[in-house]
């Protein structure tokens, strides 16, 4: 079965020997398996600590958690009872059907609108779907936001990102091209000082790096020796990296050293709010290439 539907998973399977699994739970991937235009044999691609908890009880560390309706701790009034990274990550979504079933591409969507538990700390109507598309080489994944509210009501402000931990040896990888680009250092204690422009032409994670670049070019290598990733991201607009180094010690779903295991490019829109008129839907994508 190239769709296998599980009480709480989904198993996708492309018959070229790509695989991909995501919890109901979050809608969140933890695992994507592949092989590149190089090496044939399907690898993981992503991370997910040893440490992490996948029955529902809190968001998954690893993985593409889905960041929706802030990034971050809530700034927007509206976002005000909300905690860390919004509600996408910690609801159970609704398997909604297969979006298509060939070589191109096994691919199905996941749908998540307000719940009682949702309502009582977010109050604005929305409809979430997020299309997940397993190719040979390839995993897309696409998050669709309308607002579902009156004509009359106020626009839908939100961020939105896809947190993928990318499976690498973090003291050997480089993430390009963002040379050039102003970016806000979640790691510098001087908030005075927090906005600072890119000067490196390869940037790396040896130090802790917590780094929101903006308006980036939508297009990213993720680079070590032994494998490649490629990240292209629409309409998200901007791009997170974040490696803990040793600081990943003090996250207590983190399994020991986790963090020489992974880097994370976010493709996000998380600097500001997009502003989603009623009626209107938003899509934004993320494409994940194996190249190596
Ligand atoms: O995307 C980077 C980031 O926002 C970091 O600041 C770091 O805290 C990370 O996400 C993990 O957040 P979490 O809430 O999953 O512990």
């Amino acid at each position: 079965m190239p769709i296998d539907l599980q009480t709480d998973k989904l198993v996708l399977q492309h018959p070229k020997g790509a695989s991909a699994e995501l919890l109901l739970y979050g809608a969140t991937i933890i695992s994507w398996k592949s092989g590149s235009v190089t090496n044939a044999q399907p690898t993981e691609r992503l991370f997910v600590s040893g440490k992490a908890a996948l029955d529902g009880s809190k968001p998954v560390r690893g993985g593409i958690p889905v960041v929706f309706p802030c990034f971050g701790a809530p700034t927007h009034p509206e976002h005000a009872k909300l905690g860390q990274h919004g509600f996408a990550r910690s609801e159970t979504w609704t398997f909604d059907g297969i979006v298509m079933d060939n070589e191109a591409g096994v691919s199905i969507r996941l749908t998540l609108e307000p719940t009682a538990s949702i309502a009582a700390k977010y109050e604005r109507p929305f409809h979430l779907a997020y299309v997940v598309t397993l190719a040979e080489h390839q995993l897309s994944t696409d998050l669709h936001v309308k607002n579902t509210g009156l004509s009359t009501s106020p626009p839908l402000e939100f961020q939105a990102l896809l947190h993928n931990y990318i499976r690498v040896n973090s003291s050997e990888v480089v993430v390009t091209p963002l040379k050039g680009l102003t970016y806000y250092d979640k790691t510098e204690p001087d908030e005075q000082l927090r906005t600072k422009v890119e000067a490196r032409g390869q940037v790396d994670v040896k130090k802790y790096t917590d780094f929101v670049y903006q308006n980036a070019p939508g297009t990213y290598e993720v680079t070590s020796p032994t494998n490649k990733i490629e990240v292209r991201a629409v309409n998200f607009k901007d791009v997170v990296v974040w490696n803990p180094q040793q600081e990943g010690a003090k996250i207590a779903d983190m399994e020991d050293g986790g963090w020489e295991k992974y880097v994370c490019v976010e493709p996000g829109y998380v600097h500001g709010f997009a502003t989603l008129p009623a009626g209107e839907t938003w899509v934004g994508q993320q494409v994940l290439s194996a190249k190596l």
